[in-house]
């Protein structure tokens, strides 16, 4: 399509369809600020086919490149922001811990073989409550959690070395200091949508939920190379073919999805910062006083009401929305079901993107939430003009339980409506096979994007015809959700679809016929430098070529490992956290093995599902079985990898969010009760200690966390690691 037409027509949308005032604009993430001799052509390039985001105040940080080296500033701070709650159709105030003092950090993006320097300012306050031993009254936190001012950094999904001044999670960065990191991205790193967030043990739930997280992309230029007997499968990124036939990249919206689980609190007179003692709720105060918070069932109390945030006025003192008290706040697995708040897209609750009929776009979904499952869907709204805008009818009002009867009535999901989802990547890795997600079967994996907290998931969209479009995170079978809470399986409440934004498609080309073929036929097209079959392969889906991990070696002999997820009870205190009977030790090395061989892994939950999380290495999901009461297992594929259609009844619904995974390449996935995840991995290159862990980050916090140490020579004495008898310290 033209490009001159393109933007009259996005002109054309700017002065037909003016902002409405509660319409809130979709955004890209934030950008950092360019300096130094380069400053101008990445000025340039960052504006090129991306409109400037306003900076909103977070300018709070710089970047330079030169050559092969970038240079990030990053602050992380207290910052003041806004976020709209629905509920109360007003901006509600933020006071959180952030990455230059956007609600999502800046928009990060490196090319393989290229250094990141990232220095990362810890600008939080000395004094920090969550540090004292024991904490005020009303602050008490499980074993281990707590010094929310105390920080790190973790790029989620990158192959980089664990150690040192890398990705190294081991470390703790004081308030009022500082810290450089240097990750070396290596030359044959696959291009792809990762993302980086805070990971210091104790603070990490905290942070995440506070918006200390970003995107980072991995871009590539490799194209496609036939293969030779010394290098069988040679890198080429799908970035290479995905371009329109005049060669523009695809245009591409990022969509980084969090849970900001912020709360107002009470305050004494005098005191803003803190003790973080009382919530204000609908039902009143929720105090360390309050009954449980689980289950979410029975009589409304503070405990399970959602949140709210008075205007501060002289009876009140109210602090602006804070995530500061983690019992309260984070530690319960129904409380983002009860708590008001709303997933939130780019930091804004239910933005309006546009976008052309016709065209083909890039989505990159990341889930950088902390408890909730994302079920992701795109279907036609039944609101068609600009007269019936879904917003300006004051549509969508109200919490989400209050939301549900207009989201189904407005954007109601039907098989034959749904507008498909071609997933390319799923965790920053380019697949095999285009996966296409499409209206055979609504609640299944056939039909929504299953995203848990960690996961990324790239898609190819097209909308076919001018018109409004929802973007729902689906109502999901118990079996399929991360909120826990029956002691059988996930799910604890009913699950109720949320809006996560709307989609105004504008202008552009409607397509008729099938999307599928449409997309497969598009990429064959503008692709004629492909060598047959590769570029016919495009036709059916087959992106193998583009993918960068096909098969792992095969497992080193010896004992497989395995994780065990599972919350057990402590005869004295707070429930464990636990993995394989063993809740997180810094002083503990929980595995030991040897670079460059493979390991086998079993994942398993018992009482409510966990999603497993392993640092540097990726791994391939060799079999998913299904696990019955009698002990038998099933695998859930058949022999082609597609989703058997005769299992035995599971009374929580078969988990069909694995339906795509056989044999895929993540580093997240989802482990539900009676099932067993069996994956492989490859610790590849580097040696260090790192970790594997529940990615719902309060439960890494309380504990569900184990260290890994990847030696040079298991055989040598110390792994290879030291002089043998060399004395470390006193
Ligand atoms: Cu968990």
């Amino acid at each position: 399509m033209n490009r001159a037409f393109l933007l009259f027509a996005f002109m054309v949308v700017c002065v037909t369809y003016p902002a409405h005032p509660q319409v809130r604009e979709f955004q890209s993430p934030p950008t950092l600020v360019p300096v130094g001799p380069q400053a101008i052509t990445k000025v340039t390039a960052l504006m090129l086919g991306r409109k400037p985001t306003p900076s909103g105040g977070c300018e709070q940080g710089t970047i330079e490149v030169n050559g092969r080296i970038t240079k990030v500033t990053l602050q992380e701070m207290y910052a003041d922001s806004t976020i709209f709650n629905p509920d109360t159709n007003r901006m509600d105030p933020l006071h959180l811990r952030t990455y230059g003092g956007c609600n999502e950090g800046p928009l990060l993006t490196v090319s393989p073989g290229d250094q990141l320097r990232v220095k990362l300012i810890n600008n939080l306050p000395v004094n920090d409550p969550s540090c004292l031993a024991p904490p005020p009254k009303g602050l008490t936190m499980p074993p281990g959690v707590g010094c929310f001012n105390t920080i790190n950094l973790h790029l989620h999904g990158l192959h980089i070395s664990p150690a040192g001044n890398s990705d190294n999670v081991l470390l703790n960065i004081s308030p009022s200091s500082q810290f450089e990191y240097e990750f070396d991205i290596p030359e044959d790193h696959p291009a792809g949508t990762f993302w980086y967030h805070a990971h210091r043990h104790g603070s990490t739930a905290v942070q995440v939920s506070s918006g200390s997280s970003g995107v980072l992309v991995v871009r590539g230029n490799r194209p496609y190379t036939p293969p030779t007997s010394e290098n069988p499968h040679p890198i080429a990124d799908i970035d290479t073919i995905l371009h329109t036939a005049d060669g523009a990249p695809y245009p591409e919206q990022f969509f980084f999805l969090q849970q900001l689980a912020y709360a107002c609190f009470s305050n004494p007179p005098g005191q803003d910062g803190g003790p973080w003692q009382s919530i204000f709720t609908a039902n009143g105060p929720f105090t360390f006083n309050s009954p449980p918070i689980d289950p979410p069932t029975g009589p409304p109390s503070p405990a399970n009401s959602k949140w709210i945030c008075p205007m501060p006025d002289n009876h009140n003192h109210a602090s602006p929305g804070v995530i500061e008290n983690f019992t309260l706040q984070l530690d319960s697995a129904s409380i983002w079901d009860t708590n008001g708040r709303f997933t939130s897209i780019n930091g804004i609750v239910q933005p309006t993107l546009i976008v052309p009929a016709g065209q083909i776009q890039r989505w990159r979904f990341v889930h950088a939430g902390v408890h909730d499952t994302i079920n992701l869907q795109i279907v036609p709204a039944v609101a068609q003009t600009d007269k019936n805008n879904l917003i300006a009818e004051s549509k969508f009002k109200g919490s989400r339980q209050e939301q549900e009867a207009d989201v189904l009535q407005q954007c109601p999901a039907a098989e034959q409506t749904l507008v498909p989802q071609f997933e390319i990547a799923s965790d920053g890795l380019t697949l095999k096979r285009i996966h296409t997600l499409a209206g055979r079967s609504i609640s299944g994996a056939d039909g929504a994007n299953y995203l848990q907290p960690g996961y990324r998931s790239d898609i190819l969209v097209a909308f076919p015809h001018e018109g409004w479009y929802c973007l729902l995170d689906q109502a999901a079978a118990p079996g399929q959700r991360f909120q826990p809470g029956s002691g059988k399986g996930g799910g604890s409440g009913r699950s109720v679809p949320q809006l996560l934004g709307i989609i105004r498609v504008v202008g552009g080309q409607s397509i008729n016929g099938d999307l599928e073929q449409y997309i497969e036929e598009a990429l064959y097209t503008v692709n004629p430098q492909l060598p047959e079959p590769v570029r016919s392969g495009l036709k059916t889906g087959n992106i193998e070529p583009w993918a960068p991990l096909v098969e792992s070696p095969p497992a080193t002999p010896g004992p497989q490992q395995k994780a065990l997820f599972a919350i057990n009870a402590s005869p004295h205190g707070p429930p464990l956290f636990q993995i394989n009977g063993q809740s997180y030790d810094p002083n503990v090395v929980n595995f030991r093995r040897q670079v460059n061989t493979t390991d086998d892994w079993s994942l398993s939950s018992i009482g409510e599902p966990h999603i497993f999380h392993i640092h540097v290495n990726p791994f391939e999901v060799m079999d998913v079985r299904r696990v019955l009461p009698n002990g038998r297992e099933l695998s859930i594929f058949d022999a082609d990898g597609r989703c058997k259609r005769d299992l035995p009844k599971d009374p929580q619904g078969l988990a069909s969010q694995y339906c795509g995974m056989w044999h895929t390449f993540r580093d997240t996935v989802f482990v539900e009760n009676n099932y067993r995840v069996l994956i492989r991995t490859t610790y590849d290159r580097y040696i260090g200690e790192f970790v594997i862990h529940c990615h719902v980050l309060d439960h890494e916090d309380a504990g569900m966390m184990l260290n890994i140490e990847i030696v040079p020579d298991l055989n040598a004495p110390g792994g290879g690691l030291g002089m043998a008898g060399m004395k470390h310290g006193p």
